[in-house]
């Protein structure tokens, strides 16, 4: 059996220990750390409290409404209720606030630490430190690269190379059914440069690619996921260039301030329109320009992550081997088949 990080040595003392430190511990956190409910921890008037199991978790921001969602989701798996006392720090899309809440979660003696990597590389160290102190890591969402695989315990996401072999393969089957075979010119905003979103997305949809030699990527910008610099970034693009047939925006939020930047400059999308939008993820505000026809195509990107951290770690805690990579299966959305899954979006 692989090493989980000693997943059955629940420390007897900890527990009270981390929920009075916890207070302490967000005093020295910048990055802002919180129990899941919002509040600073205190020590349980309830002796069973102390059988819960601790977490840290560490997200990376909150630039998105897909993040949105993997917090909530996270944290309504990881409750009180259902064993658990979580630590949550949001990083704000920083790497150095990630590394020092993990350093802050280790110093806590935490059961199981969990993250989502703003970034791929640059975690062999903390990681190390991690596992020297005999903790489990579980990664959610993003990847890390690192040159030992045993730094992390597991990992639970979403396949990003398929997603972006998706959205080309969606692109192929909208351009063969409008007949078009002339150069097909793309502009990419690319999500956060180095995250394995970006590097995933854009390596599946360049892979597809290749078998469409009309297809050229007039220009590639790092919209860091955000709908401000998503606009930003589109309303550039438009002040020197005109001749563009489709956006490919690596996630919602920014292809909500594509959006914007190109009806501001008299561009249409949609159906008979000037230019094509592709966009990932799937939130409800996205399909419902799917449906409407802004949005040509949206790959989904599920961030309901929560419930399958819950069943590593009850699997770990059970003394199961899991696997080290956990996907999570996802749908692609057009006009033809968006009507169907709409009403059950929550997010
Ligand atoms: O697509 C984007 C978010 O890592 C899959 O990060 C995630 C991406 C998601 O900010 O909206």
């Amino acid at each position: 059996m692989k090493d989980q990080g000693c997943p059955g040595r629940r420390r007897k003392w900890s527990r009270r220990f981390l929920l009075t430190a916890a207070g302490l511990l967000c005093s020295f956190l910048a990055c802002g750390c919180s129990n899941s409910e919002g509040k600073s921890g205190k020590a349980p008037a309830d002796e069973n409290e102390t059988k819960l199991i601790s977490v840290g978790f560490s997200q990376l921001g909150s630039e998105s409404l897909w993040r949105t969602a993997n917090t909530e989701s996270v944290q309504n798996a990881l409750t009180q209720e259902n064993g658990y006392f979580l630590l949550f720090s949001n990083a704000r899309q920083k790497q150095e606030n990630q590394i020092k809440a993990i350093r802050g979660f280790i110093s806590q003696r935490v059961d199981y630490i969990i993250f989502s990597p703003v970034t791929e590389t640059g975690w062999d160290t903390v990681l190390k430190e991690a596992k020297d102190a005999g903790i489990p890591v579980l990664l959610v969402d993003r990847m890390v690269s690192v040159e030992d695989e045993n730094l992390y315990t597991a990992w639970i996401g979403t396949d990003f190379e398929q997603e972006g072999e998706n959205a080309a393969l969606a692109l192929a089957d909208l351009l063969e059914k409008d007949g078009r075979d002339e150069t097909v010119k793309i502009f990419v905003l690319e999500g956060t440069r180095g995250s394995s979103a970006q590097t995933g997305r854009s390596r599946g949809f360049e892979k597809v690619m290749a078998d469409h030699p009309s297809w050229e990527i007039i220009e590639r910008r790092d919209g860091d996921f955000t709908t401000a610099l998503g606009k930003e970034e589109m309303t550039d693009l438009l002040k020197h260039v005109s001749d563009i047939d489709v956006v490919v925006s690596q996630n919602d939020d920014m292809t909500f301030g594509a959006l914007e930047a190109l009806q501001e400059a008299g561009y249409t999308t949609g159906k008979d329109g000037d230019v094509v939008v592709i966009s990932f993820d799937a939130t409800r505000k996205a399909l419902e320009m799917v449906q409407s026809g802004e949005i040509a195509i949206d790959v989904e990107c599920n961030p309901l992550q929560g419930p399958y951290i819950d069943d590593l770690i009850k699997r770990i805690e059970r003394g199961e081997t899991v696997e080290r990579k956990n996907y999570i299966r996802e749908e692609v959305f057009t006009a033809e088949n968006v009507s169907q899954y709409l009403p059950d979006r929550t997010y």
